[in-house]
């Protein structure tokens, strides 16, 4: 679902309307009005009607030959409303004053004006129906590799705690159950068994997409990692490149990361393609090439770890932007999340929802609900993000929902999962 739109927009003469060549503000307005009618083309089909601004705000002059990029983002959505928040930037200006033709690029955009406001596309009017496709994927990530019990004492580690975390964040609105393994000390462990006692304590009490991790902890061997693939999930996550993470190295290098989309391919697993960083996502292109990594695609966008790019609106903007460049995937066949570490998980979830994308929250990634307040599970945390969600217009997809989504065919239920467990013996 697109949520956002630019445009860039010079102004001449024509626009000057007073002394100076002073633009007015009923032009900006105008342009504010272009974007909203733009966004509302992508989202229902149909250009729907200006209501009301709540607020505008002139903040500086806008002259002839500035060039405006303005932009409109849909922060909530109602069936038939369309909240907007607008911005109009000055990003070049005309110097004069060096010579008659002289212009510059403004080293950091001016912000001329700022508004807020509602339009509205009836309901009969509407032909692309955002409400069925604006559900939101949350992925809880509760267990991690790097969080530890002497951070916070609600980090499960046993099956029983993993089962009723898991049972908790369904319920408050995760699809998807990212999850590592831990042994009962809290030693991360990537054994087949571990993972398969912990997917049979969620499938106990949910219908939720488990999805294992293949990136294990630091240090930990391809193969070592590898090992819940044995199990068949339903998904997995797939790392592309090797980074600094923290101040320790994650090692992908290219021939095992072949490897493990190639397993993950084979075994008709769904990969989630983990990228920290934009270079990733060339490593990413390479795999769509080859074959490895299938249609439709699903991006984790891992923010703010040291050593990959930061948890910034920027950063978020660029790399979804990338997405639409040699993947050779409609919007359709592609969806993207952020999962943004510390303090930046919460804000960084609201903002991918809104920018119509998905979001992973949990203790794997951040431990706080709130600054110096530790969040009690991640439950709470996925509370939060279906807030977010819900906030603006957009519901929690339901397991079988988000499936649609992934394109997941197969349900827990169908078969592909190997419970230890229940068969004693691994495929
Ligand atoms: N623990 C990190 C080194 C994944 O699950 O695929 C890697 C990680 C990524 O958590
Ligand atoms: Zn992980």
């Amino acid at each position: 679902m697109i949520t956002k739109t630019r445009l860039r927009v010079r102004m001449s003469g024509h626009d000057a309307h007073y002394g100076g060549g002073l633009v007015d503000g009923a032009r900006v307005l105008a342009l504010f009005g272009d974007a909203a009618t733009e966004l509302l083309i992508r989202l229902d089909g149909d250009e729907g009607l200006f209501r009301a601004y709540d607020s505008v705000e002139f903040l500086a002059p806008v002259y002839a030959g500035d060039y405006l990029e303005v932009e409109a983002e849909l922060v909530a959505q109602g069936r038939s409303s369309r909240k907007m928040r607008f911005e109009a930037r000055k990003v070049i200006r005309p110097r004069g004053d060096l010579s008659p033709s002289a212009a510059e690029v403004c080293g950091e955009p001016i912000v001329v004006a700022r508004a807020t406001g509602t339009c509205v596309t009836p309901v009969a009017l509407q032909r692309i129906r955002t409400a069925a496709s604006g559900k939101v994927v949350l992925t809880a990530a509760i267990v991690g590799a790097e969080t530890t019990r002497a951070q916070t004492p609600h980090l499960p580690l046993t099956a029983e705690e993993i089962g009723e975390e898991a049972r908790r964040c369904v319920a408050a609105g995760a699809a998807v159950i990212h999850l590592h393994a831990r042994e009962p000390d809290g030693t991360p462990t990537q054994s087949r068994a571990r993972f398969a006692e912990f997917i049979d304590a969620i499938r106990a009490r949910t219908d939720v997409i488990v999805q294992t991790s293949t990136g294990g902890a630091v240090g930990m061997s391809i193969a070592e990692r590898c090992q819940p693939l044995e199990l068949r999930p339903e998904m997995a996550s797939l790392n592309v490149a090797t980074m600094n993470f923290g101040d320790d190295v994650f090692m992908n290098r290219r021939p095992d990361v072949v490897g493990v989309a190639t397993t993950i391919r084979d075994r008709g697993i769904v990969p989630e393609l983990e990228i920290y960083d934009v270079g990733h996502l060339d490593a990413a292109r390479a795999l769509v090439k080859q074959g490895l990594v299938k249609k439709p695609l699903h991006f984790q966008f891992v923010l703010g770890i040291p050593g990959g790019i930061a948890a910034t609106p920027r950063a978020l903007e660029l790399l979804v932007g990338e997405l639409d460049h040699g993947f050779e995937a409609t919007p359709e066949e592609r969806s993207w999340a952020v999962a943004a570490v510390g303090r930046h998980q919460l804000p960084m979830a609201e903002l991918a929802i809104r920018w119509g994308g998905h979001a992973r929250v949990g203790l794997e990634d951040n431990i706080y609900l709130d600054k110096g307040v530790l969040a009690k599970g991640s439950a709470e945390l996925v509370e939060r993000a279906a807030g977010f969600a819900r906030a603006c217009g957009r519901e929690p997809a339901s397991p079988a929902e988000a499936r649609r989504i992934l394109g997941i065919t197969e349900g827990p239920t169908a078969g592909a999962y190997v419970s230890l467990t229940a068969t004693g013996s691994g495929p």
